[in-house]
């Protein structure tokens, strides 16, 4: 764990050079620092107010000072904004170390926020995934956790069993004066913050889509033309074509964004049996790419017919599934399944359709930014609290279920950042990147 009590600087802008580099101060020095390497420095400092002027090593830019409170660390901010080249940002960078200023750290910045209490975990987690977002929902996602919708549910159902515990210990420790545990209030206290944790777990896996994306894996007879859709929906000649069928031989990965999901398309060799070492191998991995996907597109060659080779490959397809009836500028001989022409990039958009239904409740309600930290300890706070509840129907003394309703809080304190150790804390900021 890094100290609090000192200064930091670090250039929070992008790799120079650039047009504009900005450098933050933060800490107990950051003004007389600033004061050390930027001209003229007002005394007294309006904060907020940008400062016109020069640097000691030559530049010239902006000083903006945030007050103590008011800064997004919490600690007294001065940003320094110069022009981008490599020696003017590492000039200014030396000249703040040599006033007394430290490299911070990654992600020490929001550390020190989170630190100071402007911030939970959950929001300092919601900084990073922000800085990370790639799609239009991950920023989405990303904003809510920053601005703290997350937070303030789980800080709303840990005082509510905070409650619940100061209850039941006064019915343990003053029960004389106070009464025995009015266990059907508690009942209903309880079950009401379970189905809040549930319906977030609810959403936790397709949460996990948006973040970490939608592996879908194409999959069909040879030559029904997966790998011309592939490329269809990459817009480039990634996979080989050819009218020969068993040319895609081994599994070929690529992301793509559809309907604003980032998606892991996997183009795969066709299925069949075979003698060919190389392409039974190639059948191998299909297999595998079937199991481990979230999503199975099958193709099947319309002009040729649907076969009983299709029928027992379709069925055997774990859901979810989409049929996909290729080559639909030729004459058809079956009518099932969307029709497309991979060829010439049509009937596309059904299948945008298809991720954007697929993970529509996710899209209506808005992803929360819940990420793969917070599902195991969402678990523990509901099975901690699924114990509670059955508890309360056995003959057992208060104590116990006030057991239970610490394990639940406990486990939603880790969420939030409550009482957790500072290995935590540093496996978890040392992810950030340097600035931020
Ligand atoms: N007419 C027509 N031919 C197609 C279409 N899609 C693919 N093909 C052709 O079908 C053959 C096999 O395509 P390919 O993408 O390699 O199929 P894969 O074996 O399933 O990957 C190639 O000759 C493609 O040009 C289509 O929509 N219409
Ligand atoms: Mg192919």
């Amino acid at each position: 764990m890094k100290a609090i009590g000192d200064t930091i600087v670090a250039l929070i802008t992008g790799r120079p050079p650039a047009a504009v580099a900005t450098l933050r101060l933060s800490g107990p020095d950051a003004w007389p620092i600033a004061s050390q390497v930027f001209r003229p420095w007002p005394e007294p400092v309006e904060p907020r107010r940008a400062l016109f002027g020069q640097f000691v090593h030559g530049d010239d830019g902006i000083a903006l000072p945030f007050a103590e409170g008011h800064s997004y660390t919490g600690e007294a901010t001065v940003e320094l904004s110069i022009h981008g080249s490599l020696r003017s940002v590492r000039d200014l960078l030396e000249a703040c170390l040599r006033a007394g200023a430290r490299h911070a750290e990654p992600g020490e910045f929001t550390l020190r926020a989170f630190l100071m209490g402007r911030i939970d975990l959950t929001q300092a987690e919601g900084v990073r995934a922000t800085v990370e977002a790639a799609t239009e929902a991950q920023l989405r996602a990303a904003d809510h956790l920053r601005r703290g919708t997350l937070r303030v549910a789980i800080e709303t159902a840990r005082n509510e069993l905070l409650r619940v515990l100061a209850a039941i210990e006064a019915s343990v420790d003053f029960g004389e004066e106070v009464g025995p545990l009015d266990r059907e209030s508690v009942r209903a206290r309880v079950s009401m913050v379970l189905a809040g944790i549930e319906r977030l777990l609810a959403q936790a896996p397709a949460e996990r889509i948006l973040r970490d994306g939608l592996r879908i894996a194409l999959v069909g007879r040879p030559n029904a033309g997966k790998s011309s859709l592939f490329n269809a929906l990459l817009r480039s000649d990634r996979a080989i074509v050819t009218a020969i069928p068993g040319t895609t031989r081994d599994t070929v990965e690529e992301w793509v964004d559809l309907a604003g999901v980032p998606c892991l398309l996997m183009d795969t060799a066709g299925l069949r049996p075979t003698d060919d070492p190389i392409e039974s191998l190639g059948v191998e991995r299909t297999r595998a790419a079937i199991a481990t996907a979230d999503a199975r597109w099958y193709v099947f060659d319309g002009h040729l017919g649907w076969s009983a080779e299709d029928e027992a490959e379709w069925t055997r397809l774990p859901e979810p599934k989409v049929l996909i009836r290729n080559k639909a500028d030729l004459e058809p001989n079956d009518a099932r399944g969307l029709p497309m022409v991979a060829i010439r990039s049509e009937g596309l958009g059904a299948l945008a359709d298809w991720v954007r239904t697929t993970l529509g409740d996710v899209e209506a309600a808005d992803g929360l930014g819940i990420q793969a930290r917070h599902v195991p300890l969402l678990e523990a706070a509901r099975d901690a609290l699924v114990d509670l509840l059955a508890t309360l129907d056995a003959p057992v003394p208060d104590d116990l279920i006030a057991v239970h309703t610490q394990r639940a809080i406990q486990a939603l304190g880790e969420i939030v950042g409550i009482e957790v150790g500072p290995d935590l804390l540093d496996a978890l900021f040392a992810e950030f990147c340097i600035g931020k």
